[in-house]
């Protein structure tokens, strides 16, 4: 069998991805404070299997331990996640300097190890105290995340030369605010759509104070997108593709690339009563120019497509990852996610030839599979590995067709808590044992190491 080498540019980025509550624990340690994650996660029935992340991988005091493994791995960058609560306990006003020392020995301990950090500001783990105040419904959310923005790059913009401000926009809206599987847990779709807004206007607001603290450092924000495809009966998909197509993706991508929201999902908001008739109240003078700060890159995390079927009524917006199409010719991930490798290269060249960002990094993708040690220590993931590379396989066709994609993250560095499943869904290139806290790279890993190593890899023929 005749295999073929894809070789990557030179300088592209390998990386990892994790983020603060998925793996620090140490919850109510440091100083920290409580946040929105901490709260939903210990009201009974809101997890899958009733954990918390309040040990988790207990990378709070095991980072350096981790630094190690990234180093071994040869990972040439780090995204990880920082914790507004545990730098701000009540999330604006008085400073936790113990909460900034740690991310300051973190990036410290990846430049020694020369892994480049690509720290996230938020990713999800609100301080309680401003959800008690509204949480992102409320405008002074996005005042207090401009703030917060502003302590952490004013003491990491030194060392730092990658922010991005916000992870997957779209999730906190629909999964915090419209169906409420995640924190706050609320379900409420005219909350959503403010909460949408306020997520962006605190990315914009953000943006610039970054520029000052960190001269030279390029600054992006994270979108989850999802490719559309039509399902085996595909007439008639038309305006479904439009209406899901606005829901997923343009609702982020067109204001944040000056486009302002688009017009027919607004009046598909108005329409299904979620916002008022004269539409978006909430949008003030100036936003939508601030939203559409010019950034340096967008940060692409993919996971699966949405198939679309004809029949499906546009009314089940609410409950759209019905749309899956369970079809037996196609693969599903331990979380029943689709297999879908050339949506990634779909997605890419959709998002470089619409809106033309100067670089883009996939800031996520991965699978979730259970495989753990074998007899021998040994976990065997084949289905991640081959997930990996098919999807590199088809970021590589990508960079062919001419996007200017310039890094990989795998989601994710190791297991750990993944949200309202809990422990049950494994993601990590290693496998963490929560007992004892040991970490073993999985063949996936161990694949990754060689592909980072060689810049590329063979694809089998
Ligand atoms: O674990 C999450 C991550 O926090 C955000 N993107 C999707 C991942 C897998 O579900």
């Amino acid at each position: 069998m005749s295999s073929q080498f894809l070789a990557f540019p030179d300088d592209f980025v390998w990386g990892a991805a994790t983020s603060a509550y998925q793996i620090e624990g140490a919850w109510d340690e440091g100083g920290k404070g409580e946040s929105i994650w901490d709260r939903f996660a210990h009201t009974p029935g809101s997890i899958l299997d009733g954990s918390t992340g309040d040990v988790a991988c207990d990378h709070y005091h095991r980072w350096s331990g981790d630094v190690a493994l990234m180093k071994e791995l040869g990972l040439k960058a780090y995204r990880f996640s920082v914790s507004w609560p545990r730098i701000l306990p009540s999330g604006r006003g008085k400073v936790n300097q113990a909460g900034l020392d740690f991310y300051s020995r973190l990036v410290d301990g990846l430049l020694e190890a020369g892994i480049e950090p690509f720290p996230t500001l938020y990713h999800w783990d609100l301080p309680q105290s401003l959800q008690n105040e509204g949480g992102w419904a409320s405008r002074s959310t996005a005042e207090a995340f401009a703030e917060y923005a502003d302590i952490v790059s004013r003491h990491l913009g030194d060392r730092v030369k990658h922010w991005i401000t916000h992870n997957e926009p779209w999730t906190v809206t629909v999964m915090g605010h419209q169906n409420g599987s995640h924190a706050p847990g609320l379900r409420d779709y005219p909350t959503a759509l403010k909460v949408s807004h306020h997520l962006l206007l605190s990315h914009g607001w953000a943006v610039p104070v970054l520029r000052r603290n960190s001269p030279g450092a390029e600054i992006g924000i994270a979108l989850v997108l999802f490719p559309l495809v039509p399902g085996p009966s595909n007439t008639g998909v038309l305006p479904v593709f439009r209406k899901f197509d606005g829901y997923f993706n343009r609702w982020f991508l067109d204001p944040l690339y000056g486009r302002r929201y688009p017009a027919d999902v607004v009046a598909d908001h108005i329409e299904a009563g979620h916002l008022p008739p004269d539409g978006l109240t909430f949008v003030e003078p100036g936003d939508l120019e601030a939203i559409a700060a010019p950034t340096d890159f967008l940060g692409v995390n993919y996971y699966c497509p949405v198939i679309l079927r004809s029949e499906v009524p546009l009314e089940s917006e609410n409950e759209p990852l019905i749309l899956l199409y369970p079809g037996p010719e196609y693969e599903y991930t331990n979380m029943g996610m689709m297999v879908y490798p050339d949506g990634l290269r779909q997605l890419l060249n959709r998002v470089h030839f619409e809106y033309q960002p100067g670089k883009i990094y996939i800031t996520e993708n991965g699978a979730s599979y259970s495989d753990g040690p074998d007899r021998d220590g040994r976990v065997q993931d084949q289905r991640r590995l081959k997930f990996l590379r098919d999807h590199l396989a088809s970021a590589h066709r990508a960079i062919e067709c001419g996007v200017p994609l310039a890094g990989y993250f795998v989601w994710s560095l190791m297991d750990n808590f993944e949200w309202n499943f809990g422990y049950a869904q494994r993601f990590g290139i290693v496998w963490v044992d929560y007992g004892t806290q040991q970490r073993i790279p999985k063949d996936s890993g161990l694949w990754y190491k060689q592909v980072i190593a060689e810049n590329g890899f063979a694809m089998p023929g």
